[in-house]
């Protein structure tokens, strides 16, 4: 049962959180996520990682209180300088669809079509960056993996 649906089962198997992607192959130029998802009604954060190994690649964390959008990388279990700056687009209660798209040297992040922000690569490796994850306040309709 999910909480989310009072009990009853999810229709059409929606993701449930905390969700889990394996990535097979590892990220490459070109491979774009799409999650479509909803900010919990009393939403504090969640966060999507990229996980490579045992370090979070790119860990991009919405925070409700803030407003912000933390942005961050994790390596052997410290975080590095978060980048903060920018809009803050979702709302508690309302439907987004998120898209980050890998490119070469960067991460690019578009929400409802907007483009948001980029993210710089801090790490190499991207073949190695084999999990998707999604934590926190958020139910989930859809993550779609897809190659541009
Ligand atoms: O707070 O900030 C990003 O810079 C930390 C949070 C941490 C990250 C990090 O505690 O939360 O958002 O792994 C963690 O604990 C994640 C979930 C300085």
């Amino acid at each position: 049962p999910n909480p989310s649906f009072g009990g009853q089962p999810a229709p059409g198997g929606m993701p449930e959180v905390p969700f889990h992607l394996p990535l097979h192959a590892g990220l490459m130029p070109g491979v774009m996520i799409t999650i479509v998802g909803e900010p919990m009604l009393n939403a504090k954060r969640f966060h999507v990682d990229f996980v490579k190994e045992a370090d979070v690649a790119f860990h991009f964390n919405p925070r409700f209180n803030e407003r912000i959008i933390v942005r961050n990388t994790n390596v052997g279990g410290e975080w590095g300088p978060e980048e903060r700056e920018g809009l803050f687009p979702f709302d508690e209660g309302r439907r987004f669809e998120l898209k980050i798209l890998v490119e070469e040297d960067m991460f690019k992040v578009a929400v409802d079509g907007s483009h948001l922000l980029e993210y710089e690569h801090r790490v190499g490796g991207l073949e190695e960056v084999t999990l998707l994850r999604i934590e926190g306040d958020v139910i989930l309709h859809s993550v779609a993996p897809c190659m541009i």
